[in-house]
């Protein structure tokens, strides 16, 4: 598969053809990303000795935001196996989680003269001193998987990764027909939210697009939404929280990943209900966690979201290094799962 279509010139009408199809369907095992320009790439920066540019290895330096995951564990991996199979030499730094330790990892890659620098940003906002530092110094950089919030956007090259308000409102438009099928439509559904990392592009867009679907809709109420920044444990500790104060009124929990709602399905068991009928469970990633989680009738939906963005990535890497330019926005495709296709699909996941 083709996982880019190169640029050759910088007009407009070459832009265009860059649009390609919409979302996939639960059918789909590997997403493939569709390219979304909204302006072409500035140059890529002239090579650095570039006499020797065929026989020297191309050194990025990736900064990860931590391993708060599934998710971002098959994308840590999905990234470094590419890597080697690209042969570009990566020098990777996990941030933790802390906004501070991908900014001193850039700066410590812009010092180390890195011929490329990608990140995924932990937060949107606080990243435009460190790329113009990085422009500066004449250092192509590529966001992978969450986007920053900066006024220039000729600070990065590129931003590839998933259209998370779309995810949210796939979210909210299967539990609308789900309840609808239950013959629910009509009752008034309480819904819990746990968010993901306060700040970061897919807590932000999920909530906003899952919000956008159920607004006009007047018996759906979102009545506690807490951050759960994406992890189990912490996603498990705000459900007891919502499950003590608000107990048998949660009709819904909208989880903005998996490893939330998996944390979550343990407090739920816990308080005596049954996750996945008592409290319908509908979440985003479709990591194996989740399929595990479906076929034992505790969660009802998953909305994919593809960490498997390492082989575009590296292509962007060499794209850039020789010259060429590159979408400036890559969306990676995705579907959605209900439970009914979990055992079918699962034999189909990669992560
Ligand atoms: O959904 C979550 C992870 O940024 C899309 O980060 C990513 C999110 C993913 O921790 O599980």
């Amino acid at each position: 598969m083709k996982m880019f279509k190169r640029m050759i010139a910088s007009s407009v009408a070459v832009a265009l053809l860059f649009s390609l199809t919409a979302c996939g369907s639960a059918k789909k095992e590997t997403p493939a990303p569709k390219e979304e320009p909204k302006q072409v790439a500035e140059p890529a920066q002239p090579a650095k000795e570039s006499e020797n540019k065929a026989e020297k290895k191309i050194v990025l330096g990736f900064s990860q935001i931590g391993a708060e995951s599934e998710w971002r564990t098959a994308n840590t991996e999905s990234i470094k196996q590419a890597a080697k199979d690209a042969g570009i030499e990566l020098k990777f730094a996990d941030a933790q989680q802390k906004q501070e330790n991908q900014l001193k990892a850039i700066r410590s890659f812009i010092a180390q003269k890195v011929d490329v620098i990608a990140f995924s940003p932990v937060v949107e906002s606080g990243f435009e001193t460190v790329l113009q530092e990085a422009k500066a110094a004449g250092i192509p950089v590529i966001l992978t998987d969450r986007a920053v919030d900066v006024q220039d956007d000729s600070l990065y090259v590129t931003f590839m990764g998933s259209d998370f308000v779309e995810e949210g409102r796939k979210a909210a438009r299967w539990l609308v027909e789900y309840m609808e099928k239950q013959g629910r439509g009509q009752e008034e559904i309480n819904i819990v939210e746990l968010q993901g990392t306060v700040g970061s592009a897919p807590a932000i867009d999920r909530k906003k697009g899952f919000e956008e679907i159920i607004k006009d809709k007047s018996n759906y109420k979102i009545i506690k939404s807490q951050t759960g920044d994406f992890t189990r444990a912490k996603g498990k500790e705000v459900m007891e929280a919502f499950l003590k104060s608000d107990g048998k009124n949660i009709d819904v929990l909208y989880a903005h990943n998996d490893d939330m709602a998996i944390g979550a399905i343990q407090a739920i068991e816990e308080y005596g209900l049954k996750p996945g009928k008592d409290i319908i469970i509908v979440s985003i990633d479709a990591v194996k966690g989740a399929f595990e989680a479906m076929m034992a009738g505790k969660l009802n939906c998953t909305v994919e979201c593809s960490p498997l963005l390492g082989p575009q990535l590296m292509q962007a890497v060499k794209d850039i290094v020789a010259g060429k330019e590159v979408p400036k926005r890559i969306v990676t495709e995705e579907g959605i799962f209900p439970a009914e296709v979990a055992e079918k699909e699962f034999p189909n996941r990669k992560y």
